[in-house]
């Protein structure tokens, strides 16, 4: 494991190497995981965790699967996704995009046009397989198809992305599905971040049905509640057409019983108010950050419609996002640089830092004042 010492260290680590470092350290606003406390709602299926593993240990796996899924993807609006799609529970998000990777890489597919920027791993784990990478801006997504399009076997997006919080509305997936089925293309999404946006919960397997065109989502339960990392990633894909059960299986068997019967019940919670509430939470945090640093006349905010857990902060002329990270960090305050996040040209990233938000609000506001501190002195 790496630890970043220097000032320059944001340069040669990865995203997640920063976000390590921050775990034990003074404010950790780094990694997009759930850090804020359980809501009351919450607090009872934490309550009943013994119930749960008992329950648990003498149910059907299969049964208990199924049942996740069906909670999870009900709760966030994908109701076609079981009727149409084969879905693949794993650890992770990242370990299902490890699998995709695998498998798209065994079939002899290396050229992935991949939304620019998004969080580092995705373009790391797809380089760590070979894969041939071209850069597609979030303004072309929504502009596109059209020309100046490079040739690709797969169509890459982050939706809600990260860091910006860019959505890609139903009528643009439609478009993009239907010009990868004319081109025989796969279509991938990794929407692990859906669940802060009700923009991104239409129901993208009725559309991608729809448009014809062969998919691979991936979805995850890791971002949106505090369970301590009991999470879990679905890989999900147009049924049967590629070999991803043949990998998957060679790297899962499935995970635990007890992690699918906690998420079948956050997602029941989730869907009876807690996701409402969960936006309520996130927006009111924003809202902080926002006030927080209003008046440090050198910052912008220039994902003004975002509404995930994370928020970029763009800074002035003569700041730059490595040296403010390393200045902070010196005070115990510990965010992320965003020039990884630039997978295609880091030096753009330099002008944005990024500010995780499901943190209790006391976190939230103690970085915001140590951001105003360090740029203003006051
Ligand atoms: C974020 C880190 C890895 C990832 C963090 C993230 N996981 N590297 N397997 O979950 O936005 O901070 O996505």
């Amino acid at each position: 494991m790496t630890t970043p010492a220097g000032a320059d260290a944001a340069d040669r680590s990865n995203l997640t190497e920063l976000e390590i470092s921050a775990l034990d350290a003074g404010i950790n606003v780094a990694d997009g995981h759930a850090r804020q406390e359980l809501t009351l709602s919450q607090q009872k299926i934490i309550d009943d965790l013994p119930s749960l593993f008992e329950q648990a240990s003498r149910t059907s796996a299969t049964a208990l699967d199924r049942a996740a899924q069906v909670a999870f993807f009900s709760a966030l609006g994908q109701h076609e996704a079981l009727a149409r799609a084969t879905a693949l529970t794993c650890y992770s998000s990242s370990v299902a995009m490890e699998i995709l990777a695998r498998t798209l890489r065994s079939q002899g597919t290396t050229r992935i046009a991949l939304i620019h920027p998004t969080f580092d791993n995705i373009p790391d784990i797809l380089l760590g397989f070979g894969m041939v990478l071209s850069p597609v801006s979030e303004n072309q997504l929504l502009t596109g198809p059209g020309d100046g399009f490079g040739e690709a076997d797969v169509l890459f997006v982050t939706t809600p992305n990260n860091p910006t919080g860019f959505v890609l509305p139903d009528r643009q997936l439609a478009r993009w599905g239907s010009w990868c089925a004319a081109r025989r293309m796969t279509l991938v999404l990794d929407t692990s971040f859906r669940g802060f946006d009700n923009r991104a919960q239409y129901d993208h397997y009725a559309v991608l049905a729809e448009a014809g065109c062969q998919y691979v989502i991936i979805e995850d339960t890791g971002k949106l509640w505090p369970t301590l990392d009991l999470k879990a990633g679905f890989l999900v894909f147009t049924k049967e057409q590629l070999a991803l059960r043949r990998i998957y299986t060679d790297i899962m068997i499935g995970v635990s019983p007890l992690i699918l019967a906690l998420i079948r019940r956050f997602s029941e919670e989730a869907s009876q108010g807690g996701l409402a509430e969960l936006h309520q939470f996130i927006g009111q945090n924003r809202a902080l950050l926002r006030a927080g640093l209003a008046e440090v006349t050198s910052l912008s905010f220039p994902d003004p419609e975002s509404r995930t857990s994370v928020e970029r902060i763009a800074l002035g002329a003569d700041q730059n996002a490595s040296r403010l990270w390393s200045d902070l960090r010196g005070t115990g305050v510990h965010l992320l640089p965003c020039s990884q996040f630039h997978w295609d040209d880091p030096a753009a990233g330099e002008r944005f830092i990024r500010v995780a938000l499901a943190r209790p609000a006391r976190s939230v506001a103690l970085a915001a004042a140590a951001i105003r501190q360090h740029l203003t002195g006051s």
